[in-house]
């Protein structure tokens, strides 16, 4: 064995091993000395496993006191053994796909897995679920906590007064919360930025396909001529017209602007896709067709702490504070390791993104949509609707979801609409085609559920793979069927080998001749004839929560007469009023950057005034 080897084996012993406690000796310096004593003694845990060859102090102790909620020292020791997460690359590999080395933003803590007092979980197991294992593992299980749970230890945290003060306090670090922390610290307003679970970006880092805007540079580079009315148009007919129509044009009028933004901020949006319902190419993505939201988050991270946002994970808010008129002064936390607590702040952004991983809230909106799996992550729970329903903040929409066409429920992944948008059609268990791959999210759900089964086959091949490169993701995650013929391919999907060949060659006439005489797709970017060629199962899957926060176009909220609750704003999933019944893809990146920045902008110029 060589020497590196020994090293990934060693590493793979003890990873996680050391890299103690969620909880840990923090909340020890809290407990009495014969509890302290008893979770170290217990062995079945990591904390128990270092306590044979080191004390709590050694990982927990810290010069100034107990730990903060980001486990900030913790991380510090563990690393200081095991290495950083770029070290530990190879550590746990067994399908192509480092748990150490994924679409997670920022420098996820080690904790965020590894727990030290009570079973560790593979936070990627929330969504997937990869055969590697971690030391002393339980299964992923999340139970919902009311978000007014522990009423006793809250009032007395209330009554205890603010522990710290400060500006403006955006809650929810996806990319509407990140982008109005980017655009207050800009403006110069003093940020905590504060996030309940322990990894940054919230759906947003999962974001695929791409962030929709009009007339931008990179169009401009490609020759694609849009316009921002057709945006507006587009995104009013796939939302049913149901949309705030003034929040519709804000989103367009702006989009060219957010795209910039980012740019200037290092962000690469020089690839431009078509979605679903879209008349022209918009949706914008990194060159080669990577995954737009974890490179956006992670600029937007980058440049939030550059300028000096406090960003606390683990640090859920749990309740809106507000003084005798009704005004905004700060909000109560709930951080992992420091309990309760309250900041004292000027003006709050909500930006807590939607509710599409609580089936059970989902379900109450929607019936029809109980039991289905979700795309999202797993803090999507609403937490942030209950936190704003108590501070009676009004809502909209509530009962549109919206339910993503293709997820693969072999990977526990969405397979963005871009494979589509790049080419790929749909075929049934005949291997027939049923509808224009490229309609609006609603139709090509509804219609792949129509099928036998409740399921379809996304089909393409090897041009399409070579122009996404998000594909290779799902190739190495090995729910990709793969042919080095048509015929092959139906063979290992179960389909009729004959019908694949005639619908690929039908399809491929249609794309020659420019026109889908069957479902008039809009778009047939290339033709389906180089080898290999892939199919992937999928299904619709809950996504986007259409409603929310009832805003007014400068994203203050208002509360259940239409008034404006001074120094309360919402961007981003949390609210209501810019997709109507249905958004477009694309349009939600779009959405949460620029009403982050409004946002952002707002509340800093709010509070200059207060
Ligand atoms: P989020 O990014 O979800 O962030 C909200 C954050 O708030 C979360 O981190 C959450 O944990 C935190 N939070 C919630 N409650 C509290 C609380 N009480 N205290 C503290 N923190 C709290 N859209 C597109 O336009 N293009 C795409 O390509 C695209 N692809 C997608 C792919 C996937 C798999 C998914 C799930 C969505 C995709 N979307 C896409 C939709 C888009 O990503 C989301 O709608 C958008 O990112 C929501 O951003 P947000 O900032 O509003 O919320
Ligand atoms: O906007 C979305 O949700 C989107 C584009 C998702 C995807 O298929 O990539």
């Amino acid at each position: 064995m060589n020497s590196r080897m020994k090293r990934l084996l060693l590493l793979g012993l003890v990873i996680g091993l050391m890299s103690l406690v969620s909880w840990g000796c923090s909340e020890k310096m809290q407990i009495s000395s014969v509890q302290a004593d008893k979770m170290s003694a217990d062995s079945q845990f990591l904390a128990g496993f270092h306590q044979k060859t080191s004390s709590c102090q050694d990982c927990h102790a810290t010069p100034t006191g107990p730990t903060d909620d980001n486990l900030t020292h913790e991380n510090k020791q563990c690393i200081s053994c095991h290495g950083s997460l770029d070290d530990l690359i190879d550590v746990g590999v067994k399908i192509g796909v480092s748990p150490h080395k994924s679409h997670l933003i920022g420098e996820m803590a080690c904790t965020a897995c590894h727990k030290g007092h009570e079973k560790s979980i593979s936070y990627c197991d929330a969504c997937h679920s990869f055969p590697h294992e971690i030391p002393f593992a339980g299964q992923w299980e999340r139970k919902f906590v009311p978000v007014d749970a522990d009423k006793a230890a809250q009032e007395k945290a209330i009554a205890a007064g603010p522990r710290e003060s400060t500006e403006i306090v955006v809650v929810g670090s996806g990319g509407a919360g990140l982008s109005a922390a980017v655009s207050a610290r800009e403006a110069g307003a003093r940020v905590v930025l504060l996030e309940k679970e322990p990894v940054a970006g919230g759906n947003a880092k999962l974001a695929a396909g791409g962030m929709n805007a009009a007339e931008t540079k990179s169009q401009d580079a490609l020759s694609i001529k849009d316009e921002k009315q057709i945006m507006i148009n587009d995104t009013m007919k796939g939302g049913r017209n149901l949309n705030d129509p003034a929040l519709v044009k804000i989103l367009a009028f702006n989009s060219s602007d957010s795209v910039d933004w980012l740019t200037s901020m290092g962000a690469d949006l020089t690839d431009v896709g078509r979605m679903g319902g879209a008349s022209v190419n918009r949706s914008h993505r990194p060159t080669g067709g990577a995954g737009v939201g974890a490179h956006v988050t992670q600029v937007l991270l980058d440049n939030a702490l550059k300028l000096g946002t406090d960003i606390r994970m683990n640090s859920r808010v749990v309740r809106l504070i507000k003084d005798s008129s009704g005004h905004i002064e700060g909000v109560l936390v709930h951080g992992n390791v420091t309990g309760y607590y309250v900041i004292k702040a000027d003006a709050v952004v909500m930006a807590t993104g939607g509710f599409g991983k609580n089936n059970q809230r989902v379900a109450e909106y929607d019936p029809k949509l109980k039991g289905f799996k979700a795309t999202n992550h797993p803090g999507a729970t609403g937490d942030g609707l209950d936190v704003a329903l108590q501070a009676g903040v009004a809502t909209r929409d509530l009962q549109y979801i919206q339910a993503h066409p293709t997820y693969s429920p072999v990977g526990g992944v969405m397979v963005t609409e871009a494979v589509r948008g790049n080419g790929a059609i749909l075929v049934n268990r005949s291997a027939m085609r049923f509808v224009n791959e490229i309609t609006t999210r609603d139709k090509a759900a509804a219609a792949i559920l129509a099928q036998k089964g409740g399921s379809a086959f996304l089909v393409f091949d090897d041009s399409v793979r070579k122009s996404l490169s998000k594909i290779e993701g799902y190739i190495n995650l090995n729910f990709v069927f793969e042919g080095q013929s048509v015929v092959e391919l139906a063979k290992e999907v179960g389909i009729p080998e004959a019908e694949l060949e005639k619908t690929l060659a039908t399809y491929n006439h249609y794309q020659k001749s420019g026109k889908d005489e069957q479902f008039k797709r809009p778009n047939l970017p290339r033709e389906l004839s180089h080898a290999p060629y892939y199919a992937i199962e999928v299904t619709p899957a809950v996504h986007h929560t259409m409603g929310g926060i009832t805003i007014d176009p400068k994203t203050r909220a208002q509360d259940l007469n239409g008034k404006i609750i001074d120094g309360l704003y919402a961007a981003g999933e949390a609210t209501g009023g810019v997709h109507g019944a249905n958004r477009l893809g694309g349009n939600a990146i779009s959405d949460i950057v620029t009403f982050g920045r409004i946002a952002g902008s707002q509340a800093a110029e709010y509070v200059k005034k207060h």
